[in-house]
């Protein structure tokens, strides 16, 4: 896997949104760690829940892979092979590279199944675990509830919702406070001030963030069972959300 460092906003760049294009894929590693607090965290955390979650002959499914580092991850924590992951990203040169790295990687490779496509129209069933890591914020907010609505009537009885998000808060203050906060994180992880604004224009409209409280009452409203954050760090913040009945 191509480990460059980030540099696609160190020079002036015109104000174009942000795409996951074949620029992204070489630094995406370098950026997605430099830029949200405690992801390699939450990444083996997820691996973790996993295994707690993971039943018999299921599927897992990793919405918005990127690279696949929540695929890879769970493979390499889960030593039954008797359940499918699949990873799905509508960018083809994610795809391409996770293909490669599958390929060449000393991973389980169990059945892993890879998918470019929208998660909007991904078909889920037989779920015992469903990854959103940092990908629901970038669907419209008005779809939201209809991919959340389909993911919770895929789940088994038992199963799991793992879902990161950056978020925003309601108290004005306190929002202002987390996102120097970050733009610190992201300052110490060795970003300059021209980087840091650059990419806080590209992510303007295709990144929205909600509130936790947003987020939780849909996810209850929907039918989920029991709902919370697990981790959090300034305005990132990862859920849990278990079904217990249908
Ligand atoms: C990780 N989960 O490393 N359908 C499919 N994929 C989409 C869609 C969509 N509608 N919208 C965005 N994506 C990963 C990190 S990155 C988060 C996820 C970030 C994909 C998009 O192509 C990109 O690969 C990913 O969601 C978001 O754990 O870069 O902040």
């Amino acid at each position: 896997m191509n480990n460059s460092k980030d540099k696609l906003f160190a020079k002036e760049v015109s104000d174009a949104d942000f795409v996951f294009d074949d620029k992204v894929v070489p630094v995406f590693n370098d950026m997605i760690n430099r830029s949200v607090p405690g992801y390699a965290t939450i990444i083996s955390m997820i691996a973790v829940f996993a295994e707690k979650y993971i039943q018999r002959h299921s599927n897992i499914y990793d919405l918005g892979c990127s690279l696949g580092a929540a695929t890879l991850a769970i493979d390499a924590q889960l030593s039954s092979q008797s359940c499918r992951i699949i990873a799905v990203d509508s960018s083809r040169p994610m795809i391409a590279e996770l293909e490669q790295s599958l390929a060449s990687g000393p991973g389980n490779n169990r059945s892993i199944e890879l998918r470019c496509e929208d998660i909007l129209a991904t078909d889920i069933h037989d779920a015992s675990v469903v990854v959103l890591n940092f990908t629901l914020q970038f669907i419209p907010v008005e779809q939201r509830a209809d991919l959340l609505k389909k993911i919770f009537s895929g789940l088994n009885v038992g199963g799991v919702l793992l879902m990161s998000e950056k978020i925003k808060f309601p108290d004005p203050s306190l929002n202002a406070l987390f996102i120097e906060m970050h733009e610190g994180f992201k300052k110490s992880k060795g970003y300059s001030a021209l980087e840091i604004s650059q990419k806080r224009t590209a992510l303007e409209n295709i990144l929205v963030p909600e509130s936790i409280a947003t987020h939780k009452n849909r996810l209850k409203d929907i039918g989920f069972d029991a709902v919370d954050v697990w981790f959090q760090c300034f305005n990132f913040a990862s859920l849990v959300a278990i079904k217990k009945s249908a």
